[in-house]
């Protein structure tokens, strides 16, 4: 498919290495797709579903073990340990190399190593970057045919360039403790073998449009980030965008295809999704900050999914979809997931994410392990499938921001929203955000942890120059957007949320965007702009008082105290290059608290 010789050379070599019977190009087409389908289904990777329900729909379950992105063998391979920082682990390149090999070797014997050529961004365009993912796992690649843009066109695209991202997937053994995911920005290389989850092996995802393109953004003068991209409609049928950054398992998708509530559909305001996971950002010749989705798809997280909470998200599922580790209702051949609806299969007709018999009236809220399907499953859909899909999707430029919000599951603390004071200060608020963990990734779940921007997990180099690129960018930026923090998650003495989150979460975008414009006041305090509580419109909410506002925008001075003893900590981990502009903002606000 393509005379490229850096693409044949290195496929050669990596061939030699792992051994596969045969290699077969992915070209794109729907009659190559539909084979793979096929094939995965006679082998048992893949179940096909009700065809008349769910079109084009399939399930999957991974292995037992390997159901979630791997910080902990997740390693970031430059030639200096500094230059990937403190808050990644390490590995010297020509260690991690030595060390893979030996996994890699041999690993495709009797198997076939696909190659997938594709694309983050529009093929052809200006900020389009290219990759070749190779992997023995079809599930991989009907994977990256939803998430990203594959085939010959790609290749056409890069021509004779050597400018591509070599991506190396095996599964081997599926053994956890040989299991690495690791990157080597300097080479454009990244090596993941021993999973075959998410985040993990669809390498264009977080490998790729991430924890590389992060390190490029910073070497080229252009940003990428965990963020979610959408446009709110006004009325007059002005649309103004916004990105925001929320950790894993935060409410990026939810928020990216919201439905307005009622009050606010029924005037004509609609919310359109550019994206729910990642943003390429740039400075446009306007001056503003443009951002666009690289990706081609949506994997987002089953549970929680359903009419109430996110029916946009739920219709784009209904065709072309693969769901990974969810309970497989066997009398229909459907999927169901806990929060979908009430109905779960019953005994005898489910079959839950480990492949075992699921009796849905064994389930106990507080026991993980009674749910039919993992809290991380979920569902890869296509983009053009959602029908809320913003009309820029494919706009190769992206869509000027009026404002960048950042936010946090944090069941104190954290006010339902504030806007800094500058770019500087809202930088500063970022590189501040904390989150309680979620099952996204594997570990304990529940637990508060510093994640600046989002981007902890995601950053291909030192924390401290990613901070420094972050003030660099707002010295360049002539109209720059505003920077807001929001929290949906702050929880009563029972732990039950304050908010309604979801759809109305608009009523909080509206405020943001009203500021934007110097349309609305705010009350200034120690962290920040936070609205007057009669300007959130609570109009139709139903156990919302003006008084409840009030609680989820006060500031609490003495949790806000404690906070800063952790930040302090947290910024002597990143260690010697957070930039002094941030200690002085974290002095500053220290001062403010009194
Ligand atoms: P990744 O794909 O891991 O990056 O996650 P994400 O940030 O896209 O998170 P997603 O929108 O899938 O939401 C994750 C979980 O948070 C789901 O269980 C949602 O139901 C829940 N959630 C999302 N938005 C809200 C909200 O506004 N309020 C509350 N209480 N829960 C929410
Ligand atoms: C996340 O964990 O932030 C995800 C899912 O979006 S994964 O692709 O597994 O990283
Ligand atoms: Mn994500």
């Amino acid at each position: 498919m393509t005379q490229n010789k850096y693409v044949l050379s290195w496929i050669d070599e990596m061939a030699a290495m792992t051994q596969p019977d045969k290699i077969v190009w992915i070209d794109g087409t729907e009659e190559q797709a539909e084979a793979l389908r096929a094939e995965a289904c006679s082998t048992g990777e893949m179940i096909k579903l009700n065809q008349e329900k769910l079109p084009g729909c399939y399930l999957h379950r991974t292995a037992v073990n390997d159901v979630a992105r791997v910080e902990g063998r997740t390693f970031i391979c430059t030639s200096k340990k500094e230059d990937a920082g403190n808050i990644n682990n390490w590995m010297a390149p020509a260690e991690c190399y030595e060390k893979l090999s030996k996994l890699y070797k041999g690993s495709m014997k009797g198997r076939t190593m696909y190659v997938i050529p594709y694309s983050m961004g529009i093929v052809g365009s200006d900020f389009a970057k290219y990759g070749v993912e190779l992997t023995d796992s079809i599930y991989v690649v009907l994977n990256m045919l939803i998430m990203t843009r594959v085939g010959k066109d790609v290749l056409d695209a890069l021509g004779d360039d050597p400018g591509f991202i070599k991506g190396l997937h095996a599964k081997a053994d599926l053994d956890e403790e040989n299991r690495y995911i690791c990157h080597f920005p300097e080479d454009n290389t990244i090596w993941s073998v021993n999973s075959g989850y998410g985040g993990n092996v669809l390498l264009g995802k977080k490998c790729f449009a991430l924890r590389i393109a992060s390190y490029l953004g910073r070497k080229e003068g252009w940003m990428a980030e965990h963020m979610l991209i959408l446009g709110v409609e006004y009325p007059n049928g002005e649309v103004k965008y916004i990105s925001a950054a929320f950790p894993s398992a935060c409410g990026k998708t939810n928020l990216a295809m919201l439905i307005p509530p009622e009050i606010y559909k029924k005037q004509g305001y609609k919310v359109w999704c550019v994206g729910d996971d990642i943003a390429w950002i740039r400075i446009g010749q306007d001056g503003r900050l443009w951002a666009m989705n690289p990706e081609n798809g949506f994997f987002g997280v089953a549970p929680g999914t359903n009419l109430n909470s996110n029916p946009n998200a739920l219709y784009t599922t209904m065709k072309d979809t693969i769901f990974t580790n969810v309970v497989h209702n066997t009398a229909e051949n459907t999927v169901w997931w806990e929060g979908l609806d009430k109905n779960p299969p019953q005994p005898g007709n489910a079959i839950d994410w480990k492949g075992n018999p699921w009796d849905c009236t064994k389930f106990d809220k507080k026991d993980k392990s009674t749910c039919g399907a993992h809290p991380n499953s979920r569902f890869t859909a296509k983009a053009v499938n959602c029908p809320c899909l913003s009309d820029q999707f494919n706009n190769p430029a992206g869509v000027p921001l009026s404002a960048i919000v950042f936010g946090g599951r944090r069941a104190k603390t954290a006010p339902l929203v504030y806007q800094s004071k500058n770019w500087q200060h809202g930088t500063f608020v970022g590189s501040i955000m904390a989150s309680e963990t979620t099952a996204a990734a594997a570990g304990a779940v529940g637990v508060v942890r510093r994640d600046p921007m989002a981007m902890r997990p995601f950053t291909g180099y030192n924390m401290g120059d990613y901070f420094k690129h972050w003030l660099d960018m707002g010295k360049k930026i002539p109209n720059a957007p505003k920077i807001f923090h929001v929290n949906w998650f702050r929880t009563d003495d029972e732990g039950n949320f304050i908010w309604p989150g979801f759809g109305d979460n608009l009523r909080v975008l509206l405020w943001i965007l009203a500021r934007c414009d110097d349309k609305v006041d705010a009350v200034e305090t120690a962290i920040g702009y936070v609205p007057k509580a009669e300007d959130i419109n609570i109009e139709g909410l139903e156990d919302v008082t003006l008084d409840t506002i009030k609680e989820l925008v006060s500031v609490d001075h003495d949790s806000w105290k404690e906070d800063i003893a952790n930040i302090k900590e947290f910024y002597e981990l990143i260690g010697d290059r957070v930039p002094a502009e941030l200690h002085e903002e974290l002095a500053a606000l220290e001062a403010r608290l009194g």
